[in-house]
């Protein structure tokens, strides 16, 4: 598809804040093809290709994986998409993402972020935990993946919010309150 003409809606917020939660519920209501970085990087890993191993060990260190790595993994996706409205879950996580993917694919129209205290997270990342299978589920990671978001991923929520494009949501609520201040987001979008 020519993505010159796609609808980008980027989707950031600390680890467990509920970004795939919300994006289910966006998906359903608004019919944007969700695409989490994560679980993007997730099937690679499983491929076991070299690649898969290498960045299997970041995402178990709580770092990120190469800028390239990603917007690649993006762009295909996109690309063998029929849909044209992107919603992109969990990247960028860095401001060099950031201009990198504005300049090789498009700006976001809009950027929603998750706002949620760490305790909060933690505790809802130590339950998935239970049963998720992630590697990075665990309480030493955790703490890590934190480290890493206020480092490296607050600079480009602060980056959008200096560009006005950002919708900041309090993530505390169950899901369907916290929807109903997306839906407000969404609804200002020009259709
Ligand atoms: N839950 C959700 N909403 C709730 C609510 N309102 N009230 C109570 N509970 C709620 O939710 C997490 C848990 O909380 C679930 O059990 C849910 O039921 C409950 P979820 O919707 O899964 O939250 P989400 O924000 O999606 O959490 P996730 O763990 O996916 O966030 P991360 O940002 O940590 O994970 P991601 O998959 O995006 O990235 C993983 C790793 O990949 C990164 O650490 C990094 O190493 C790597 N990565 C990159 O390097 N580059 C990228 O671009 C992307 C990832
Ligand atoms: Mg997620």
């Amino acid at each position: 598809a020519d993505l010159s003409k796609a609808i980008i809606i980027f989707v950031l917020g600390g680890p467990g804040s509920g970004k795939g939660t919300q994006c289910e519920l966006i998906v359903k209501k608004y019919g944007y093809k969700h695409l989490s970085a994560g679980d993007l990087l997730r099937e690679e890993v499983k491929k076991r290709t070299p690649l898969g191993k290498e960045m299997e060990g970041l995402m178990k260190e709580g770092k990120l994986v190469p800028t390239e790595v990603t917007v690649r993994l993006l762009r295909q996706a996109m690309q063998s998409s029929s849909n044209h409205k992107f919603l992109i879950d969990g990247f960028p996580r860095a401001l060099d993402q950031a201009e990198t993917f504005e300049q090789e694919v498009k700006p976001p129209e809009l950027v929603l972020f998750f706002d949620c205290p760490e305790e909060e997270m933690k505790k809802r990342l130590l339950k998935r935990g239970e049963s998720s299978g992630r590697s990075d589920d665990n309480e030493e990671t955790i703490v890590k993946r934190f480290r890493t978001f206020l480092d490296c991923s607050m600079p480009v929520v602060e980056y959008y919010e200096r560009k006005r494009k950002l919708a900041k949501i309090s993530a505390v609520p169950p899901p369907d309150e916290v929807f109903v201040e997306v839906e407000k987001a969404m609804d200002s979008l020009p259709s």
